[in-house]
């Protein structure tokens, strides 16, 4: 016996009737979730000595969270988001499968039904003064075969780190599409570049992090979920090179191969040539896509997301 309240008998009796363990109704292995979380917050509790007034703190902290629709948010600066990554990482080497485009995080942020387009596709519709950025590459399967027909789903934030819909100010799908890649698996779009984004700095996600000693900023990035039939859905961010929370993300979601260089053409005449009057980047980026197989843990995600109005 540890000695805990805990571990004695009757708070063991009071979590097992708790978590439905005692009757017949219900999901099992939900009902054996619930007894593991409630024990281990309740251990909790007993060993760091947690107060009432602290643990109703907690209550009303997660409520407010919920009313603020931040949950996503707080999943991904706790680390937990990454930590899935890690565990689908695992799985998928133990089932052999390996030089895939790495995931990361699809984060709290992402639309259903961006506008499709074929081959390309322009992302910014609203009038901002950004940088041009000129992406494009290759959806491959694992030999380096190219894939036509996949489905390159890409959002990222503005120049003020803002996501359209979630930020009323931008259009919406502002910064979203959807584009189908050519017969030789090719996609490019026209976009400007993103500027960091940073947790609402009033928010309860950015209110727990300040008690931690931490900020609540990621890096540049730009979000894809590539999808191909016969493949698994891949999704992914890639970083823009250069910012300074590149390696310092409060989410977690930077990864070595998801750092493409970012080319700066300022020759006039090449600025000329695509239509413009200022300097403007390129990225090129090639996703590598897995394909699907028996025994591996599912690539299609199911969770909710915000509606389009
Ligand atoms: C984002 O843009 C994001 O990608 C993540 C993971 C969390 C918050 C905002
Ligand atoms: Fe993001």
């Amino acid at each position: 016996m540890s000695g805990l309240i805990v571990d004695s008998p009757e708070a063991k009796q009071l979590f097992t009737r708790a978590s439905g363990l005692d009757g017949t109704g219900g999901d099992e292995r939900l009902k054996r979730i619930m007894q593991r979380i409630t024990t281990d917050l309740c251990r909790t509790v007993e060993e760091f000595d947690v107060t009432p007034t602290e643990f109703w703190t907690a209550v009303g902290y997660l409520t407010r969270l919920g009313q603020a629709n931040e949950a996503g948010l707080l999943v991904a600066g706790a680390g937990v988001e990454h930590f899935l990554d890690l565990l689908v990482d695992e799985k998928e080497r133990q089932a052999g499968l390996a030089g895939g485009t790495p995931r990361t995080i699809e984060g709290p942020l992402w639309l259903a039904d961006a506008p499709l387009s074929k081959g390309e596709a322009r992302l910014d519709q609203d009038p901002e003064q950004g940088t041009v950025l000129f992406m494009e590459g290759q959806v491959c399967d694992a030999d380096g075969t190219p894939i036509p027909g996949a489905i390159v789903d890409v959002w990222h934030a503005n120049t003020k780190g803002g996501y359209s819909h979630f930020d009323p100010s931008q259009s919406p799908y502002n910064l979203r599409r959807r584009i189908e890649t050519d017969d030789q698996g090719r996609y490019r779009f026209r976009s400007i570049l993103p500027a960091g984004y940073g947790c609402p700095p009033d928010g309860p996600t950015q209110e727990l992090l300040n008690h931690l000693g931490r900020h609540g900023q990621r890096p540049a990035h730009v979000h894809f979920f590539v999808e191909a039939p016969g493949h698994r859905k891949l999704t992914t961010q890639i970083n823009i090179a250069g910012d300074k929370f590149l390696h310092d993300d409060f989410a977690f979601a930077t990864r070595d191969g998801l750092i493409p260089e970012v080319v700066r053409h300022d020759d006039p005449a090449e600025i000329t040539q695509r239509g413009l009057n200022e300097p403007f980047v390129t990225i090129k980026f090639d996703f590598a896509m897995n394909r699907e197989a028996e025994n591996l843990p599912e690539a299609v995600v199911v969770r909710e997301h915000a509606k389009a109005a």
